[in-house]
């Protein structure tokens, strides 16, 4: 191996031993007769400081690389209190690994901002800059938290397909893809496939998939391609699938205030425990109204009203039992008032980021509800039959993995929280 130790594993402690660090030139200051030199790797940044009077020819031609040269270096850990890290590395060797042949297009170390569509250009460029790392070190803790804290609950997880033949989440908002000699499309949601699975006795299931949405609209909580973090389980009604909601939610943000407190720093973002709430879409329209935001009954939130929600009742507030005919076909019904569904929506820090309901598990109802909203029911067979053979009570929910990083980092725009985004006018790379 080229290296001995991450950057952030050194310690002023590990004075006069010999290390192999490896990384980009992030900086060099050449004063007098001394080269700083700061290298970097994915979890911070390193000294090398070269005294070149002391050292041979090889590492004194180093000292006039090109920032972002790939390099690898060998030295000794010495103490120094004026280095951010109170250590130093005074090096041996120096190895350029690979030495660049084309000219960097931003600036890494930020001290000059660059637009986040050149960002994205070259987003290998810029997952060099730590902050983005970060970003992604919060998705890593988001991914694995959400599959612990699931798996410990007894939930299994699966995959569904991406090639599908039918729309899930309405018709308008589908990709089209050949097939041989048909049109297939690519999947809005793992919806009707986790619900066969519970249908065919899994019980609790959990998926993490990308999902498509040719939605038009170019806005920064939007994606065409963004990945949904699932759960479905059996013989369950929406306040069992909310109560695991929360669960899962407050505790990746937990996890992420614990793991990635280095991260949250380097971002600048102070993320705190947040206090979930459970209310009723009647009950929240009605606050909305008290307090000067006015929505009738029978209508969606607008960003206007989520934020306005959140800071009437916090960062983490769960908003249950929405009108019928604003939400997915799927939704059940409430039995008491069949005009409200047993659906939910969770708004964190005043963005959508979570959506699920009780699932209608009664054919004739199904069908009702699509006829409702001009579906036809012929193109859902398979999905219809299933509820026709022994079908339980099932509820289920969809985190959006980037919304809820976005949030989690801080960030204002979902692309950045997206490491390969794909938006209307992005498909590369
Ligand atoms: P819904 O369509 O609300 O519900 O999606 C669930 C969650 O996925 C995220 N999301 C998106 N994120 C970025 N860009 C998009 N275009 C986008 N679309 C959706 C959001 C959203 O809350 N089948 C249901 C879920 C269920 O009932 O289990 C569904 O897909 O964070």
């Amino acid at each position: 191996m080229l290296r001995t130790h991450y950057v952030a594993q050194l310690k002023p402690e590990m004075e006069n031993r010999r290390v192999k660090i490896a990384g980009w030139l992030h900086e060099v200051r050449n004063i007098g007769k001394i080269s700083f030199m700061q290298v970097r790797d994915h979890t911070g940044i390193a000294q090398v400081t070269a005294k070149l009077g002391d050292v041979g020819e090889e590492i004194i031609k180093s000292t006039s690389m090109p920032k972002e040269s790939v390099i690898a270096v060998t030295g000794i850990v010495k103490r120094n209190p004026q280095s951010k890290s109170g250590f130093e590395i005074i090096p041996e060797k120096i190895l350029n690994l690979n030495p660049l042949e084309d000219r960097i297009p931003f600036d890494v170390t930020s001290k000059v901002p660059a637009e986040l569509d050149v960002r994205l250009n070259y987003r290998h460029i810029d997952l060099r800059r730590l902050e983005t790392t970060s970003v992604f070190n919060i998705e890593s803790t988001v991914l694995s938290t959400f599959r612990g804290i699931l798996l410990k609950q007894k939930f299994q997880e699966m995959r569904t397909p991406t090639i599908v033949d039918e729309a899930t989440e309405g018709g308008a908002e589908l990709f089209g893809v050949k097939y041989f000699e048909k049109t297939v499309y690519l999947a809005q949601s793992p919806q009707l496939y986790k619900q066969l699975a519970v249908i065919g006795g899994m019980d609790k299931v959990f998926m993490v998939l990308p999902v498509f949405r040719a939605e038009k609209f170019d806005t920064p909580f939007h994606l065409n391609e963004a990945t949904q973090m699932d759960i479905e389980m059996g013989f369950a009604d929406h306040n069992d699938a909310i109560k695991v909601l929360v669960k899962v939610a407050s505790g990746i943000e937990a996890e992420v205030i614990k793991k990635n407190a280095p991260d949250l720093e380097r971002l600048g973002h102070k993320l705190e425990k947040s206090k979930p709430v459970v209310v009723t879409y009647k009950k929240a329209l009605q606050r909305l109204n008290e307090n000067d935001h006015k929505l009738e009954f029978g209508n969606d939130f607008s960003r206007e009203h989520e934020t306005a929600l959140s800071e009437l009742y916090g960062d983490m507030l769960v908003v249950k039992e929405y009108p019928t005919a604003i939400r997915a076909f799927y939704s059940m019904p409430n039995k008491k008032d069949p005009e409200i569904s047993n659906s939910y929506d969770l708004l964190y820090k005043g963005l959508e980021i979570s959506s699920g309901a009780q699932r209608i598990h009664i054919s004739k109802l199904l069908e009702e509800q699509m006829l409702k909203r001009g579906m036809n029911p012929k193109n859902f067979e398979f999905y219809l039959t299933a509820f026709k053979q022994g079908a339980p009570p099932h509820a289920g929910w969809s985190i959006g993995l980037e919304r809820f990083v976005m949030k989690l980092s801080g960030m204002q725009n979902i692309r950045e929280a997206s490491m390969f985004p794909r938006d209307r006018n992005r498909v590369i790379p």
